[in-house]
């Protein structure tokens, strides 16, 4: 009789299947934008300001075009007579292409060169002469509403000041009731510093226009190329099926591939004007001075609580920077993203938010770096605040979290802001974390260090984060409804070639995609071929990021997967000689119900989809599925952190590191464990070294390796993982995202245990990073260290 499959065997759902595409990048034979060589190429750079705000008298290019092999110069000017200057953003805001009256950040795009090198393009920028006049830099939110602050966005006609947006949630009577009732009121103010995604592979864009069959070709480091293809056809008037966005292998992306750029832009109407391709390479200062950045945002939180630990409201008030231009790729509903999702495992009766975003003189950005819409600066406050009220009231911060968690019965659940939940066990994710870490024992060594007068640590971390955007009546970006979608041929012999809407960047689809399909069809995964990023291949999607592949673009795989079977079982029928209700599946095979061992493997319905169809059925064995969730998946973590401080020097090291995560059914369980240590490794980087600052005139402190770092393996700390598996109700595997979860959760971790650390000193917060010296700084002079750390002035 014929054996079931073994699904781990065939590398189905929880195979812990080695990543396929690994087996190009780690032979040097990935495809990635710089790779890409086409015939007649031209190169492309980009001239910067150096100023932060300034007015542009004139800009004089004659000794760039004097330069042998220079093809094209662009100025503002130029962009302007082409009604190109500027273009519009994600957010319904205007976004400079080329500078044409102002610069408004340093490294903002002035003018841009097309030669036959990207050496001579170089020096012909560096020939270009601009006469800027300084204005006053705005450097902070707090700059940006002050009396008399100069005005940055002179350039659109209803704009009087530099806020871009005041926006509120929540229920303010309640929460107003819910403090006047409280026993307890905590409060704490807080930064997020700015930050940078900074994938390895710098962006960059290869146009390639073709005036003899009109279709314009564009290679391009996008997360998000269905979205691009709409954006060009609606902004350039082109038609959409001439349009071909490529991304190719993308070298990581983290977000900062979500944007549309100037860069991309300049390329495509160079390569327009010239009929030749145009490459254009980012350098890595320019990346990091000019793309899109993460964070900046200030909170002002607060906290009703009663005396027995119960949380009755929380009021939050926060102060983002989104620099000059309003960016930010985000569901257009809410204008500062899913902040509001703060809190959403705690069950608190009433929740007020109020954000107001302020332009500034920076590089614009806001919502990339592994956030999933702001979700990492909602959870990373909650979490502070959580600590400092529970030290508030006196109550150890494991039970004060248990005192308000939701309980594993109430769901679904409406969160204080509104969304709803629809599972979790937050209770025992966080008992795996206190068992695994020691946390009675820990707190003992604690209490005889301190007799020696040594300082240790413990902080905690746990939050319910929503990952994967849509459902398509909440979210949409320009009004494209979020949805995702797959499309899967299978080939006669039974192979297959799976696409989707989707668009890894590293995160492993090529593998995992295979492994939906071999659960569903018992095609072994390594028999399945997954091709993403193409536009003019691929069904259309909403792109990677927001963790959204798994819920939505995952969950399209399996349902298509299905589609095919449910013909399979037909040709199945048809074969046994059986009618399809008397047709059972098992994993890779159906059989007859009352015969097990007359049976028909899929790849032999597959032969007969081609060979030996019934009268009347149409031939061939594949088909689509767009897939719309009917909610945001909800997985959850714990987080802890142990550290010791050294009271000498202020310099922390971490003892232990314990993380637990629920993020449903593994599809792959060591791709999930990755994902997780990458983002861990980002949380430990923020919270102790990493950010980008300005000084006074808008200088930007933060544009190379030396002053913006990331941590490698010999600074980072090892990780302990653990899991929970509450599968997700909605999806039809029982799939959540887990793509950012580590980065979102952990920052509060590393910063609770080293606040915890301190506590006897009277200090309530540092603001990330904690650098040795504003450690040191809390711990001698006993009082908070806030705000993005100054730029040091040594030299002058
Ligand atoms: N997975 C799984 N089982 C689950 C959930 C996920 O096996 N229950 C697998 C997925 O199939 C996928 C990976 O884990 O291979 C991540 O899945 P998912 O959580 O759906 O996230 P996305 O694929 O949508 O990736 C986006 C997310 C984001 S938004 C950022 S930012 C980020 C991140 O992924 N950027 C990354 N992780 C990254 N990892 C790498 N290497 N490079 C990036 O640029
Ligand atoms: Cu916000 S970084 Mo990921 O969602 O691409």
């Amino acid at each position: 009789m014929a054996q079931a499959l073994d699904e781990i065997k065939i590398g189905g759902l929880g195979a812990s299947r080695r990543r396929v595409e690994d087996n190009r990048f780690i032979r040097g034979k990935g495809n990635y934008i710089d790779d890409i060589v086409l015939p007649g190429m031209l190169h492309m750079e980009i001239l910067r300001s150096p100023l932060a705000h300034a007015r542009i008298n004139s800009i004089d290019i004659s000794k760039a075009w004097d330069i042998p092999g220079v093809r094209l110069v662009l100025t503002g000017e130029m962009m302007a007579s082409r009604n190109l200057a500027w273009m519009p953003t994600l957010s319904y805001d205007t976004q400079a292409v080329l500078a044409t009256d102002k610069v408004r950040f340093q490294g903002q795009e002035v003018a841009c060169v097309i030669a036959d090198d990207p050496y001579i393009a170089k020096d012909a920028c560096e020939a270009i002469v601009v006469d800027y006049e300084p204005l006053p830099a705005i450097v902070s939110p707090q700059q940006a509403v002050a009396e008399g602050a100069p005005l940055i966005r002179d350039d659109k006609e209803n704009q009087h000041d530099n806020v871009v947006y005041d926006w509120e949630v929540g229920d303010k009577e309640g929460t107003d009731r819910a403090f006047a009732a409280a026993d307890v009121i905590s409060e704490l103010e807080l930064h997020y510093p700015r930050s940078h995604p900074s994938p390895l592979e710098c962006c960059g864009s290869i146009a390639d226009f073709n005036r003899a069959t009109s279709k314009l070709t564009v290679y391009m480091t996008t997360q998000a190329p269905h979205i691009i293809r709409a954006a060009v056809a609606l902004v350039a008037e082109l038609p959409e099926q001439m349009i071909r966005i490529i991304s190719p292998d993308l070298g990581g992306g983290f977000g900062n591939k979500v944007p549309v750029y100037p860069g991309y832009v300049m390329s495509i109407l160079a390569s327009i004007l010239l009929e030749r391709p145009v490459k254009w390479i980012e350098d890595r200062t320019g990346n990091l001075i000019s793309t899109g950045f993460a964070r900046d945002i200030y909170l002002r939180g607060e906290m009703a609580l009663r005396q027995d630990g119960k949380i009755l409201g929380v009021r939050m008030r926060t102060d983002a920077d989104h620099g000059a231009f309003f960016s930010d790729a985000q569901p257009s509903k809410f204008k500062i993203g899913l902040m509001h999702s703060a809190f959403s495992c705690y069950d608190i009766p009433a929740a007020h938010l109020t954000a107001r975003g302020t332009y500034t003189n920076k590089a614009p950005g806001g919502v990339a770096y592994r956030c999933s819409f702001r979700v990492t600066e909602a959870m990373f406050f909650q979490e502070r605040m959580v600590q400092a009220a529970a030290d508030d009231l006196g109550i150890d911060q494991a039970e004060f979290r248990r005192i308000n968690f939701v309980r594993d019965d109430d769901f679904p659940h409406r969160t204080p802001f509104g969304f709803l939940t629809d599972s979790g066990q937050y209770g025992k994710c966080l008992d795996v974390g206190l068992e695994a870490v020691g946390y009675q024992d820990f707190l003992r060594q604690k209490e005889e260090a301190k007799r020696e007068g040594r300082l240790l640590g413990i902080g905690i971390s746990t939050m319910t984060e929503p990952l994967g955007a849509g459902n398509s009546r909440e979210y949409d970006i320009l009004g494209i409804k979020m949805f995702d979608s797959a499309e899967l041929r299978v080939h006669m012999t039974g192979k297959a070639l799976l696409r989707t809407g989707a668009k890894t960047q590293g995160q492993g689809h090529e593998t995992t995609w295979a492994q939906i399909v071999a659960h569903e069809l018992g095609i072994p995964a390594e028999d399945v071929t997954v091709e993403e990023g193409d536009t003019d291949t691929a069904p259309f999607g909403m792109g990677t990021y927001a963790s959204r592949s798994t819920p939505v673009a995952g969950a399209a795989v399996a349902m298509v997967s299905r589609k095919v079977r449910a013909k399979a079982r037909k040709l199945a029928a048809h074969l046994l000689e059986v009618s399809e209700d008397d047709i059972e599946w098992e994993l890779g095979r159906f059989y007859v119900r009352s015969a097990p061992d007359r049976g028909v493997t899929i790849q032999e319905c597959a032969m007969a989809a081609y060979s030996n169809m019934p009268d009347g059925m149409e031939p061939g064995l594949e088909n689509n599925a767009y897939y719309d969730p009917p909610n945001l998946t909800w997985p959850f973590a714990c987080y802890i952190a142990t550290v010791e401080v050294d009271p000498e020097t202020g310099v922390w090291d971490v003892l232990n590191v314990v993380a637990v995560d629920d993020c449903g059914v593994r599809i792959n369980p060591m791709i999930v464990e990755g994902q997780i240590m990458g983002g861990l490794t980002e949380a430990y980087a923020m919270s102790s070294m990493q950010f980008i600052t300005f000084d006074a005139d808008g200088n930007c402190v933060g544009s190379n390796y030396m002053d913006y770092l990331l941590p490698t393996a010999w600074e980072t700390p090892g990780f302990e993982l653990h899991e929970v598996v509450t599968p997700c109700p909605h999806h039809p595997i029982g799939a959540k995202g887990i793509g950012e979860c580590a980065t979102v959760g952990g920052p509060a971790a590393f910063v609770n245990a080293v606040m915890d650390a301190l506590r006897d000193t009277g200090a309530r917060n540092i603001d990330m990073p904690l650098l040795p010296d504003r450690v040191y700084e809390a711990l001698t002079e006993r009082h908070d260290v806030s705000g993005a750390p100054p730029v040091r002035s040594d030299d002058g």
